[in-house]
């Protein structure tokens, strides 16, 4: 297969390409490098020894989409690209609806016009209007979700759904990831947050290296094992290659499906494997909660096993290495 992958150049996106090239499929990225460089392109490139065409633009913009499908007349779109920061969602709700709202009905709109049938789209294992344990797709999807972020994912998945409604012919895979990690293990490539991470691997790993002073545990006195939030971290290799196989068993019709490993780790957990990597301890002190977040929120994995073939081979431990391996090799990520 051809596939377009829209925010060609992010994270998941970067992974996602290795895995496509390396199974035979061709890839295309389209990045207008909000989030993101070119060199990781350049470095899939590298990895792979294949071919991956960069376009430069907007998957929000239908000239640039109409452009791309004419002159790289794709089989099928990972529809990638999007905005991912809670708090800036917050602050700026109406960009992330334009952007991420906008992105997936252009994108649709581009395939009806060019006769492509098949997408697979990003979601969130935040759409869930209950963050628990062993969470399960016909479990309720949040209409009163914290943050626009996670409105705009949940909306996303209707759109997509009323699009297949209406038009047979689409073949939609609908992934809701858990927390990705890590990175290829040859230190390449790998998640380069602008600015301070959000999230806790990038911001562990930004200690280790010395560029962040300590880890702020964002509350112990969580109902959990040791009262810190407990998350299911899936490594960004297995799911790249959930990509692979959701887009290799694409049928008309919609599926939804998590993507996580159905373990739980605390924040206290992954500090002492993420040490276990480093060879040392690192600082961190104990502050106040982050608002609005879960105790707790982890996947049950069987649906993606029995529809895809797919399940999560890689542990935490070696989510850690490579991330180290990455951020040690980089460590000021992609600019240098
Ligand atoms: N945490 C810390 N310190 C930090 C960062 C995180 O203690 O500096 C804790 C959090 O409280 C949480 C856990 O580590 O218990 C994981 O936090 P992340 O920010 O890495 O991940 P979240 O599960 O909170 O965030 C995920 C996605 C977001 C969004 C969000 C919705 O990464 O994009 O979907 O879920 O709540």
């Amino acid at each position: 297969m051809r596939v377009l992958l829209t925010g060609g150049a992010g994270y998941i996106a970067s992974h996602t390409a290795v895995c496509l090239i390396e199974r035979g499929h061709e890839a295309i990225a389209l990045d207008n490098f909000a989030n993101s460089s070119p060199e990781s392109v350049r470095r899939v490139r590298e990895i792979t020894g294949g071919a991956l065409p960069l376009i430069e633009g907007d998957a929000t913009d239908p000239a640039v989409l109409k452009q791309v499908f004419e002159e790289h007349q794709p089989d099928a779109v990972i529809h990638f690209a999007g905005l991912k920061s809670v708090s800036e969602s917050v602050r700026e709700p109406l960009h992330y609806y334009r952007v991420n709202l906008g992105s997936t009905i252009a994108v649709l709109e581009a395939m009806t016009e060019a006769g492509i049938h098949k997408i697979v789209f990003s979601s969130s294992a935040t759409v869930y209007e209950q963050p628990g344990s062993d969470l399960v797709e016909s479990d309720p999807v949040g209409t009163d979700l914290e943050n626009p972020y996670g409105r705009t994912k949940a909306m996303g998945e209707w759109i997509l759904r009323d699009a297949a409604a209406a038009n047979p012919a689409l073949e939609v895979g609908i992934l809701r990831y858990f927390n990705p990690v890590g990175a290829h293990p040859s230190g390449r490539i790998g998640e380069d947050p602008v600015g301070i991470p959000n999230n806790l691997l990038p911001y562990i790993a930004q200690v280790a290296t010395g560029t962040r002073e300590r880890l702020r545990v964002f509350g112990n006195d969580y109902p959990t094992v040791d009262g810190t939030g407990i998350r299911d971290y899936i490594h960004v290799m297995d799911l790249a290659e959930a990509h692979v196989a959701a887009l290799e068993h694409l049928t008309p019709g919609v599926f939804t499906t998590n993507i996580g490993t159905g373990r739980g780790t605390s924040v206290f957990e992954a500090l002492r494997a993420f040490e276990q990597a480093v060879g040392h301890e690192l600082p961190y002190e104990v502050v106040e909660r982050r608002p609005g977040d879960a105790a707790i929120a982890t996947a049950n994995p069987a649906l993606a096993a029995e529809r895809l073939d797919w399940r999560a081979k890689r542990t935490f431990e070696e989510a850690c290495t490579d991330a180290w391996n990455w951020q040690r090799q980089n460590p000021r990520g992609y600019e240098a």
